[in-house]
């Protein structure tokens, strides 16, 4: 019943086979083959456009879109909301295209918009040219009248124009057919906040002062040698975060510009920080771990004291002491808790209300013991026009 996604080059549902087979593209096309025109809008008033998002006005458009039309959750009660700073960073990465930042406009009026930056996706050995897509939001006037299916085909076109035909996505609904699924793991920082905006609920063999009290924090971090990321750290920083991402079985593939990109705040290029990233250095200056997380706030719907959520998602980390031989889990479990029990702090510090995980990588190690606790949301990971055996959030392939 997915009328869309069933004429799609993705896995269906049904086709499960329990063999392991061989991975790669579902379908081969050439750049000459793919139209130069775009997909036709056959919905007056609308029309596409190319969203410039140098242009700040232009930029706005789109925040405001997101801000009242993007993601919710199941109750609507919170909103994500992206900032500029955010969508400049996450859109604007190396190798950004303006092509691939599309609009729709009805009159002068930005109602719907999908987006896409190119990246290079390893599954398993084999490493895939690709791109990331993310953004789709459609006004909420216009929904339920298969514009997104359009969307998704312009954005296709685009990107095939460009010699790219595989994308990864992720979303909170299912559809054919996930690659994996992770869940989302909370760890309050500001208890009572949460709890008055209907994030916590109080256990009923709990008080809010004894949920306020489990979830304090130490005013200082405990590991030595921590410190912000500097720019003289990011050779080290990209060759231990290359290592730690070849132990898991879909993963980016960064070089040191995007390293850089991705893990540096830059004071003069964003009005507000959005990536936190922390290292360690040891007594010979070596560094031998690092972590990172971003800011991304929540509108709180209607609420008469709270206006947003400060979340902070825990982004790329490593550790030297996944490397030690032989292998040492007890270590790498030690070690990971350090760190993140540092992180905390540092999140804590900066403001933010809650911490926010996905059961991948290796956060299984720490969740619990850091006071994660599990959350009603999901996500699906999809690739387009790629087959792939099902891949295991959270599980060390070692
Ligand atoms: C979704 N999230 O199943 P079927 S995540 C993909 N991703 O098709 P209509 C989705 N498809 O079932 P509406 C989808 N949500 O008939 C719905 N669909 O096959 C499918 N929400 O279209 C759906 N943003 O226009 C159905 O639906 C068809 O008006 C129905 O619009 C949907 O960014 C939406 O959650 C999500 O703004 C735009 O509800 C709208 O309801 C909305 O009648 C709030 O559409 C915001 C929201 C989604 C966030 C995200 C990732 C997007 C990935 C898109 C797929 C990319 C594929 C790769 C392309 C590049 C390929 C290369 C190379
Ligand atoms: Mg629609």
């Amino acid at each position: 019943s997915y009328k869309f996604w069933a004429t799609q080059p993705v896995p269906q549902f049904g086709e499960e086979k329990p063999v392991i087979f061989e991975e790669g593209p579902l379908k081969i096309q050439k750049v000459e083959d793919i139209s130069d025109e775009p997909i036709p809008l056959n919905l007056a008033p609308f029309r596409w456009v190319t969203m410039d998002l140098t242009d700040e006005k232009q930029m706005q458009e789109v925040e405001k879109l997101l801000y009242g039309h993007f993601v919710e959750d199941d109750e609507a009660m919170f909103r994500f909301k992206y900032s500029t700073s955010i969508l400049k960073w996450s859109l604007m990465s190396p190798g950004w295209r303006k092509e691939w930042h599309v609009g729709i406009r009805s009159g002068d009026t930005l109602c719907a918009f999908i987006a896409a930056v190119p990246t290079e996706i390893r599954v398993r050995d084999k490493v895939i040219q690709g791109s990331e897509v993310n953004f789709l939001c459609i006004h909420k006037k216009l929904r339920g009248k298969r514009l997104a299916p359009v969307l998704i085909k312009e954005i296709t076109r685009r990107i095939n124009r460009e010699g790219i035909w595989q994308a990864i996505y992720t979303g909170g609904i299912v559809l054919p057919r996930p690659v994996s699924t992770c869940r989302y793991y909370h760890r309050a920082l500001n208890w009572q906040k949460l709890y008055e905006v209907g994030f916590s609920p109080c256990p009923s063999n709990s008080k809010p002062a004894f949920q306020v009290r489990k979830y304090a924090l130490p005013e200082q971090t405990s590991t030595k040698g921590l410190r912000e990321l500097q720019v003289k750290d990011l050779d080290a920083v990209h060759s231990l975060l290359e290592r730690y991402l070849k132990r898991f079985d879909l993963t980016p593939v960064f070089n040191r510009e995007e390293t850089e990109h991705w893990l540096l705040h830059k004071k003069d290029s964003y009005a507000e920080q959005v990536v936190y990233s922390y290292i360690v250095e040891d007594a010979s200056g070596k560094i031998t771990d690092f972590f990172s997380f971003y800011l991304l706030e929540s509108t709180v719907i209607r609420h008469p004291k709270h206006n947003a959520i400060r979340a902070a998602y825990m982004f790329y980390y490593a550790t030297e002491t996944a490397f030690t031989e032989p292998v040492n889990k007890d270590a790498l479990q030690k070690r990971l808790n350090d760190l993140m029990a540092d992180a905390l702090i540092l999140a804590k510090r900066h403001n933010f209300d809650v911490f926010n995980a996905l059961s991948l990588m290796d956060n299984a190690l720490f969740l619990e013991k850091q006071k994660f606790g599990p959350g009603d949301g999901q996500l699906h990971y999809y690739l387009f026009n790629y087959k792939a055996n099902p891949i295991h959030g959270g599980v060390d392939k070692k």
